[in-house]
């Protein structure tokens, strides 16, 4: 009995450890910076308040835990100057060994964007918004970064107030030119999301037109499922499971949450739903499997940023090791015969393995602290950067007392 358990802990120990050495993901840099929510913010002593500072938060995440190469840069928070602060973020690289991840473009900020910005009526703003979006691809071909996502925030808060078809013809006519601009190693990823900032109808609201519209713009646009993305109820990984089949996915956004988009850490409201994706993810044959970006987009509040950001990474792969863990053959095999409890039963082992020891056992055997958040905690460096950057970040936030 002892040997067969000793046998099954070596089998789970091979199959962690083979998906934690291929597991990658990326940050952004928005989750080190203070952010809010629509009633305000609260300011955070520690938080980022300049690029330099949000690769550096970068670099310890990735120090702790060694699996976050990449910093998701949003072009107009990051690179407020376009393609002139390339040399700058290509300094930060060089100094902390931090790689610029996905650009994102900024076309929901700008007050001109009030009324949409590539589904805009006016033929002008719909050119300012694609000329922003030329000079994300330019920025991501500078800073080698292989993918462009593409967030669009259009849509209309009452009925009869816009035209959809025509909005859906100018987006695809956009698009189309954002594609053609792309270089031989660029992808699009096209996010889609059901409300908010738009209240009645937003013009890229789920899966099915973003894969069409990636469709339509050609092969190097594939689709971004935001897993805050969808309306209450929404089986994702059913979602991922089509895309994958279609080879249509580009890649995540994660974050979990509770009502609609609340950007919550990972796994922290439904671990069970990151576990459902992840074994969608592994039961395929994919060539790359680079080729499915895993990235984060979270803001927190509340929590302290690096400590939330470290915690993400490592829940991720927590999440990640238990899907590791499906016997993929036996499953079939069950779902074949239908034998239904033994099937969800097979399923359900995996996510129910505590696997932390031997994700622990590999960090340690990477030269990384076993528990990452506990050497964040020792390191001093969340003491040092609160005293450094605490007076910038109290001037920035004003009171209404
Ligand atoms: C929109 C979104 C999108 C943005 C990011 C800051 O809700 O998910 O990806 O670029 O948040
Ligand atoms: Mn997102
Ligand atoms: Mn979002």
């Amino acid at each position: 009995m002892a040997l067969e358990e000793g046998s099954r802990t070596e089998q789970h120990r091979q199959k962690i450890w083979k998906a934690l050495d291929d597991f990658r993901i990326e940050i952004p840099s928005w989750g080190f910076a203070n952010t809010g929510t629509r009633f305000g913010k609260f300011s955070q002593p520690a938080a980022a308040t300049s690029i330099e500072e949000k690769f550096a938060d970068a670099a310890q995440v990735h120090a702790l835990t060694g699996v976050v190469s990449n910093l998701a840069l949003h072009v107009l928070w990051d690179l407020p100057n376009g393609t002139a602060d390339v040399p700058k973020i290509q300094q930060l690289e060089q100094k902390t060994g931090i790689r610029s991840g996905s650009i994102n473009p900024n076309v929901f900020q700008d007050q001109e964007y009030k009324f949409g910005s590539i589904c805009n009526p006016s033929v002008e703003i719909r050119g300012k918004a694609l000329s922003h979006l030329l000079a994300s691809v330019e920025i991501g071909q500078a800073l080698n970064s292989r993918d462009v996502s593409l967030w669009i925030s259009d849509g209309s808060n009452y009925p009869g107030t816009q035209s959809i078809r025509r909005r859906i013809e100018w987006m695809e006519e956009v698009l189309a030119s954002t594609h053609e601009a792309l270089g031989p190693d660029q992808r699009m990823l096209v996010e889609y999301k059901p409300f908010e900032p738009a209240f009645y109808h937003t013009d890229i609201a789920d899966w099915g037109m973003a894969l069409e519209l990636a469709r339509r713009a050609g092969p190097k646009a594939k689709v971004l499922v935001d897993t805050g993305h969808h309306l209450q109820g929404t089986n994702i990984e059913q979602i991922v499971a089509w895309l994958l089949h279609l080879n249509a996915l580009g890649g995540f956004h994660f974050n979990d949450r509770k009502y609609a988009d609340d950007d919550l850490t990972i796994g922290s409201i439904d671990p069970y739903q990151v576990f459902r994706i992840f074994h969608e993810i592994l039961s395929v044959r994919v060539e790359d499997r680079s080729a499915i970006a895993f990235m984060i987009d979270q803001s927190h509040n509340l929590k302290g940023k690096v400590e939330a950001m470290v915690q993400t990474v490592c829940t991720a792969q927590e999440l990640f090791a238990k899907a590791s863990l499906v016997d993929h053959e036996k499953l079939a095999e069950l779902q074949d015969t239908c034998r239904l409890v033994e099937a969800e039963e097979c399923f359900r082992d995996a996510f129910w393995q505590d696997v932390r020891p031997i994700v622990n056992e590999w960090r340690e055997a990477r030269k990384l602290p076993a528990n990452p958040l506990h050497a964040l905690a020792q390191s001093g460096y969340i003491e040092r950067i609160t005293e450094e950057r605490g007076a910038r970040n109290s001037a920035s936030i004003s009171s209404y007392a």
